[in-house]
């Protein structure tokens, strides 16, 4: 478009990846325990999730009390290092992992949400157990994150009461089968579709809005263009349902096919990856490394806030 002076005005693109909207949601803050943290307006900016894995293969040598002094430190690096939510894990779901008890799940979660409560950051756990939910919240956690999306009655129940955010997640299959042979109609349509009803029935069973976030389940029963077109339609996916979006894309496989490298050289692609899904829509990306994304999101934000 050309004005008399011969100047272009700021051109217009078509809507598409990284044309960046505000998001409508009903509340511009996401009640996260004993936490608020802004999704929306003036005062977002993305909030990043660190990854605290407290499964033993994260573990450099097995002693418990080895591995919770690795925990802590992990943890004490990622709040220097800017992070707005620790989420700790118990269980590995990386495809093909053995399931564990719920018992020896709290053994590994109870010690880290102890030594963490008072920490200043929201806590998150990361798990599909009725009962470890329960124990968390009752220690003091913040957040539940399940990748099942709360579709066991006995979850939503545990974490209905009280003012703990949600994180309700798509996933096809379960962990240990999920990456056999993805397959869907319309995967856009399909993940869009079961976190709308996911979305229902938390607000049924009594959990309020502002505490209900979303997530596209980036590796869970997806291929790499499953998980490609999820994230280059994610501010749709977003926008359709209205929550705030969590997506998770830190060192997985899509990044290793997109890079061809091996998980430990995959910290430059994440990056790349948080980058792309906070331009499309994710106000919360869960990520490895906390302080080389915080860097990154911080330049976009800038420059998002100049327009
Ligand atoms: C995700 C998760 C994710 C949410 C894992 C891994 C696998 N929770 N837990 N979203 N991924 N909400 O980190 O590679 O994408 S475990």
């Amino acid at each position: 478009m050309l004005t008399r002076g011969g100047e272009r005005s700021p051109p217009r693109f078509a809507d598409g990846p990284g044309t960046f909207r505000m998001p409508e949601l009903s509340r511009n803050y996401l009640q996260c325990g004993r936490f608020r943290l802004p999704v929306s307006g003036d005062a977002f900016r993305p909030l990043v999730m660190g990854i605290l894995n407290v499964t033993p293969d994260s573990f450099s040598d097995g002693g418990r009390f080895d591995g919770l002094e690795l925990a802590l430190s992990h943890a004490e690096q990622m709040i220097a290092d800017g992070v707005d939510i620790v989420d700790i894990g118990g269980e590995s779901t990386r495809p093909g992992a053995p399931p564990v008890s719920a018992e020896e799940e709290l053994r590994r979660v109870m010690p880290v949400v102890y030594a963490l409560r008072d920490c200043g950051k929201p806590l998150s756990v990361d798990t599909r157990r009725p009962l470890v939910m329960r124990e968390v919240l009752a220690a003091g956690a913040d957040m539940i994150n399940d990748i099942e999306g709360f579709r066991d009655p006995a979850s939503l129940a545990a974490v209905s009461d009280g003012d703990c955010a949600i994180c309700i997640m798509h996933m096809q299959g379960e962990p240990q089968s999920m990456q056999q042979a993805p397959q869907y109609g319309d995967v856009f349509a399909e993940v869009r579709d079961f976190l709308r009803e996911r979305v229902a029935r938390a607000q049924a069973a009594g959990i309020s809005a502002d505490r209900i976030c979303i997530d596209p389940g980036y590796g869970f029963g997806k291929t790499v263009a499953h998980n490609l077109k999820l994230l280059a339609w994610q501010q749709e996916l977003q926008q359709a349902i209205g929550f705030p979006l969590l997506a998770g894309l830190s060192r997985k496989s899509t990044i290793g096919q997109l890079t061809g490298k091996p998980v430990e050289q995959r910290m430059a692609g994440s990056v790349g990856a948080a980058l792309v899904a906070a331009m499309n829509g994710a106000q919360i990306v869960r990520v490895h490394d906390v302080a080389e994304t915080v860097d990154a999101l911080k330049v976009w934000d800038a420059a998002r806030r100049a327009r």
